[in-house]
């Protein structure tokens, strides 16, 4: 099975790591196309950044589908444009801070979040609420990284987050971290080392979700919302999203 990982913002080393997150849990038969937009932000932590990022997204979703993706992953975790992916896609579209919540809650009583800014930290309880996860979320921990400093080797971001984990732990009493952001996707392992709890990154979380459904023969059901977006013109920037042309 071919799984579409895209990654919503355009900075390509991001997308390596995602992409190779993705391809060290995907089963023997599941080949990785991993991808990031060719327009939009370079990160995505902020509102405006998040909403920028969507067309682009969305013609990620397009190609994976014309590419034959079984399913998408959304990695980026305020899961932008995951509704609208929805309408897009034929087979099932997970995000990022829906599977890691989800996987969260079934190793532990609860579990916090740890992720970059502290203005990101709004948009990740909206998800844990509308996700159903308030019961299980303890904390949204912020380490003030902003995201493309993940990106810049030697920097001191690893320890500063496994700190944050660890006050986790200790302040949150949680039994689980989810990792914020997958751009934290290769700190994963070690951090859950140095922690002693179990750490969920959510770009291996999503990508064993999408086979676990496609194994089961599950896709988005079409009834009402998801059903494909009614047929309609776009003008200006956006005239090549227009439907049905
Ligand atoms: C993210 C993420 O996962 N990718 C990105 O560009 N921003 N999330 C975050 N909380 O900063």
């Amino acid at each position: 099975m071919l799984i579409n990982v895209i990654n919503p913002n355009t900075t390509e080393s991001m997308t390596e790591k995602i992409g190779a997150a993705a391809r060290a849990v995907a089963a023997a038969g599941t080949t990785v196309r991993a991808a990031n937009p060719t327009m939009g932000p370079a990160s995505i932590e902020s509102h405006y950044d998040e909403a920028l990022a969507v067309p682009g997204l969305l013609e990620q979703i397009a190609a994976g589908e014309a590419a034959g993706a079984a399913g998408h992953v959304v990695a980026c975790f305020g899961d932008p444009g995951l509704d609208a992916a929805r309408e897009l896609a034929r087979g099932p579209v997970v995000g990022i801070a829906e599977a890691a919540m989800h996987t969260a809650s079934f190793l532990g009583r609860g579990f916090s979040v740890v992720t970059t800014l502290g203005r990101t930290t709004g948009r990740a309880w909206e998800l844990a609420h509308r996700y159903g996860m308030t019961g299980f979320c303890r904390n949204v921990r912020a380490c003030e990284i902003p995201v493309l400093d993940l990106e810049i080797p030697g920097s001191n971001a690893r320890e500063t987050i496994t700190q944050e984990c660890k006050r986790a732990v200790e302040d949150d009493g949680a039994d689980v971290i989810v990792l914020g952001c997958a751009g934290m996707a290769d700190l994963c392992r070690s951090i859950a080392e140095q922690v002693g709890v179990p750490v969920v990154d959510g770009v291996a979380a999503a990508t064993k979700t999408i086979e676990s459904l496609v194994a089961q023969g599950l896709a988005t059901s079409t009834r009402s919302e998801y059903a494909p977006p009614p047929a309609k013109d776009y003008s200006g920037l956006l005239a090549r999203f227009t439907v049905g042309g």
